[in-house]
């Protein structure tokens, strides 16, 4: 009888900050089912405290004891067997979310006085569960240096399990370089929120990013491959209209990239490497002179013979020759060595805003690029929502994997695609773009996607279902991204700064029940998300729209 049970959400009328810790508060995404005993006694993490992870579970309880041991200069081993904060991996275990039965990524979560359980049948479902028993810690437990503080965890039981496997958050480090601790930073902080897909747009008009060597060349390809990164890697985004400093150049190699690969694999999130082709190809041909014909674009400056460097912010004006043979060499070996670095289930070809070939020409390199990238990779193509207009239908196994990106445009298409047996990622512009002004007095930021009101609630208010327009059914659709470009970003802080707290919205819509979302409940348990942002040096937008605590 002394049960006072919180189900699912925080009723509409709790967004008052003292409402607000209940069971839910902090909890970003909101999980499926959330009990509390309000009368139960906390979790105290006490200086003797260790971690209970045998086998398959100690990786991950390694990261939560790295945290914990910053923020409490307690020991925090990890061990096979005892007791404290226990953390199970077990393929068989038992247990249901909210009635249903266990899913790869889902786990369960039990705090009561004697200790913690976090319980999942992969490693991916026991970092899930680890992510939300970190964000009911108090806020100081993301402090990086040592904080004398009563380390309480309200007694909770948690199920939990997300909507949808591809939750996604794209940077393009193309128009503008972030370096490998930036990006590690932004893994660290968005896995925190169930992150599960980081696309990394590694080449655009502007730059190339990623060392790709000449090792395993096809017979007779005459091209230098490492002339893209020491001629492409030099440049950037150069236009001083939007912003007082140039966009930043750079490029991975492939050891660094692998070394990113490796760090968001321990974190669970997999990395969708992103070529842009066959438009916002100016960086290619600029480097790369065989790849450039009487059909390539923008022509070869007469006197120099070269394809100009471009650093300005256009879009659509260049585009390789769909009729040139070597064309299709250089994409296979791109993403063949991308294919082999990263190790992941996609490669992205982007195939956007081709339209200074015009859209006879870009079907034609679509329909030929796509088989050859299948084939010599072996993984699934995606692709932004142009590449559904190809119309690719015939030949066996031709959709084996693929996967269409909406960002704008009609819907036709997309549901054309998905009824062929494509999947949709949905990141439509007006609602994910993460690049867009949150309103007009913001200091970065685009705004042709987004003009007014593109604060985080307009970016949860969404569904990925019907925001195409005619509707995809939940089983077409992969999942959801916020693209980050980057043409007025310069580095990892502003980066942070236009991506939270929206990047927030979109993984939650990502991940929980669409029944279960609501903006009211959203913006309260986000608030409380804050201090952990403010205690851990991550810069975000203080939007006026939640009462951040
Ligand atoms: C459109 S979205 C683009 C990008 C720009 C972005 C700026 C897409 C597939 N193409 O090239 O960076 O707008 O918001």
């Amino acid at each position: 009888a002394a049960l006072a049970l919180v189900v699912g959400v925080v009723p509409a009328a709790s967004a008052t900050p003292q409402a607000a810790a209940t069971a839910t508060a902090g909890l970003v995404p909101l999980p499926v089912l959330v009990e509390e005993d309000t009368r139960a006694r906390p979790y105290v993490i006490r200086p003797d405290v260790s971690i209970v992870a045998p086998g398959a579970a100690a990786p991950v309880a390694e990261l939560l004891a790295d945290e914990l041991r910053a923020a409490t200069g307690y020991r925090v081993p990890v061990r096979p067997r005892g007791h404290g904060i226990r953390i199970t991996v077990d393929p068989t275990a038992r247990y249901t979310v909210d009635g249903a039965a266990p899913t790869a990524e889902s786990y369960t979560l039990d705090v009561s006085h004697r200790g913690v359980a976090i319980t999942a049948r992969t490693p991916h479902g026991a970092f899930n569960g680890v992510q939300t028993f970190r964000q009911l810690l108090p806020a100081w437990a993301a402090s990086p240096t040592p904080v004398k503080h009563d380390w309480t965890v309200r007694a909770v039981h948690i199920e939990d399990a997300p909507r949808f496997a591809y939750r996604g958050i794209m940077l393009d480090v193309a128009r503008s370089f972030q370096d490998v601790d930036e990006v590690k930073r932004h893994i660290d902080v968005l896995s925190a929120l169930k992150m599960s897909v980081l696309h990394l747009h590694l080449a655009d008009d502007q730059g190339w990013r990623i060392e790709i060597t000449n090792d395993g060349k096809a017979e007779g390809d005459p091209i230098d491959y490492t002339a893209l990164t020491r001629v492409s890697g030099a440049t950037a985004m150069n236009e001083r209209g939007h912003r007082q400093e140039l966009g930043r150049t750079g490029y991975y190699t492939q050891a660094q990239y692998r070394d990113i690969v490796a760090y968001a694999r321990e974190r669970f999130v997999t990395v969708v490497p992103e070529v842009d082709v066959p438009g916002h190809t100016n960086a290619v041909l600029h480097a790369i002179p065989q790849l450039n014909t009487d059909r390539s674009l923008p022509a070869r400056d007469a006197g120099t013979g070269v394809v100009p460097w471009n650093g300005t912010a256009n879009v659509g004006y260049s585009a390789l020759d769909e009729r040139h043979e070597l064309t299709y060499t250089f994409v296979e070996h791109v993403f063949r060595q991308l294919a082999e670095l990263t190790g992941g289930p996609y490669v992205h070809i982007g195939g956007d805003e081709s339209h200074a070939m015009g859209h006879t020409r870009y079907v034609d390199f679509i329909t030929r690029a796509v088989p050859r990238v299948q084939a010599a990779t072996g993984v699934g193509t995606m692709g932004w929502t142009e590449y559904a207009e190809a119309g690719l239908a015939q030949g066996p196994g031709y959709w084996d994997g693929s996967v269409v990106q909406y960002w704008i445009g009609s819907g036709d298409w997309v549901r054309d695609f998905v009824a062929k047996g494509g999947k949709a990622v949905v990141s439509k512009a007006d609602g994910a773009y993460l690049d867009q002004k949150y309103g007009p007095t913001t200091p970065i930021g685009l705004s042709w996607a987004c003009r007014t009101d593109c604060d985080f609630p307009k970016y949860y208010n969404w569904d990925p279902t019907t925001t195409v327009s005619g509707g995809i059914p939940e089983d077409a659709v992969l999942g959801v991204e916020g693209p980050l470009w980057s043409e007025t970003i310069r580095g990892g802080d502003q980066a942070q700064f236009l991506a939270l707290p929206r990047a927030a919205s979109i993984l939650e819509t990502g991940w929980t029940p669409a029944a279960r979302k609501d903006v009211t409940g959203f913006t309260a348990r986000l608030a409380r998300l804050g201090a952990r942002f403010a205690v851990s040096g991550v810069n975000f937008y203080e939007s006026p729209a939640a009462a951040w605590a």
